[in-house]
């Protein structure tokens, strides 16, 4: 009875949060500060890192504040058709059929809040779509079944992106969420996301950066993505992209610029195999393709 309470209470308490808008997840862990990740009794969306998902929160508010109207209005119409008109207390029903002004209220009330919800709609799908002034660009590839980050406008490196099993998890991370190099990023700069696939079709999801876009096989698409503060941001590949879909988590990891730019001078030594030679670099396709010493098919090397 104590455990049904606390959770009660803790999904109440939960529920107000995101009702409030502000699921603030922020947690110490491990010696970072964590933003963006999944909480226990965790409701509504992702605290935000980002301009992206404020723009996101700001607009699931409002639908769910329309919907509440909605719900309270049709719930009590029809407790007082309940009330009202049972067989007791009006015995000779109305052989009304048509009501024109009726009707046409009933027609035109609907449509205005389609159009109050599609303006703000089609107004975030616009500023999702593509980063204006983007700082860097990074481009996204989703393999079966890992991810490869590379920085074309930082020496063209590119590193691979595995999960951590349970068995090596330090205390304090997050189990089905780590990996063994995250993505890193700037804090407060913009960054182009290019992502691409090379087998199946992947997602590039990371919920409290706002960020979704598919990886297709020969195809590049474009969004974007900026963290506001210093922080790690979890995320993962939401496209079932066959049985090992889990091995595809996502660690974005937001430092100050300073900071980033060190982290650049050392991975362009550590990953100083992957960078293409001078005549690949000015083929498309070879960029598009495997990051050549760093990549093992995970399948074959793990279970
Ligand atoms: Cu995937």
């Amino acid at each position: 009875m104590r455990l049904l309470k606390g959770r009660l209470a803790a999904f109440i308490g939960g529920a107000a949060a995101s009702l409030a808008g502000a699921g603030a997840a922020v947690a110490q862990q491990a010696g970072h500060t964590t933003i963006g990740a999944p909480v226990p009794w965790g409701m509504g969306l992702q605290a935000s890192g980002g301009p992206i998902k404020d723009a996101i929160s700001d607009f699931n508010a409002l639908v769910f504040w329309i919907i509440v109207a909605i719900t309270i209005f049709v719930g009590l119409l029809l407790a007082w058709c309940v009330y009202r008109y049972s067989e007791k207390r009006n015995p000779t029903p109305s052989q009304t059929s048509h009501n024109t002004p009726l009707e046409i209220a009933w027609t035109v009330i609907p449509v205005l809040i389609l159009v109050v919800i599609a303006i703000p709609s089609f107004r975030l799908i616009y500023y999702q779509d593509r980063a204006r002034d983007a700082d860097l660009t990074i481009s996204v590839t989703g393999h079966q079944w890992y991810w490869n980050y590379r920085f074309p406008d930082h020496g063209n490196f590119a590193f691979d992106s595995r999960p951590i099993f349970d068995e090596d998890l330090r205390p304090g991370q997050l189990r089905n969420l780590e990996v063994d190099e995250p993505l890193v990023i700037p804090a407060g700069r913009t960054v182009r996301i290019l992502t691409n696939g090379v087998d199946v079709i992947h997602s590039f999801f990371v919920p409290s950066l706002g960020v979704q876009k598919y990886t297709i096989p020969g195809r590049a698409l474009e969004t974007w993505l900026r963290a506001d503060r210093p922080g790690v941001y979890y995320g993962q590949c939401n496209q079932i992209c066959g049985v090992n879909h889990w091995f595809m988590p996502i660690v974005v990891r937001a430092v100050p610029p300073e900071e980033f730019e060190q982290w650049v001078g050392q991975a362009r030594t550590r990953f100083a195999s992957s960078i293409p030679s001078a005549s690949a670099t000015e083929n498309p396709v070879a960029l598009a393709a495997p990051a050549g010493a760093t990549t093992l098919n995970l399948a074959s090397a793990q279970r």
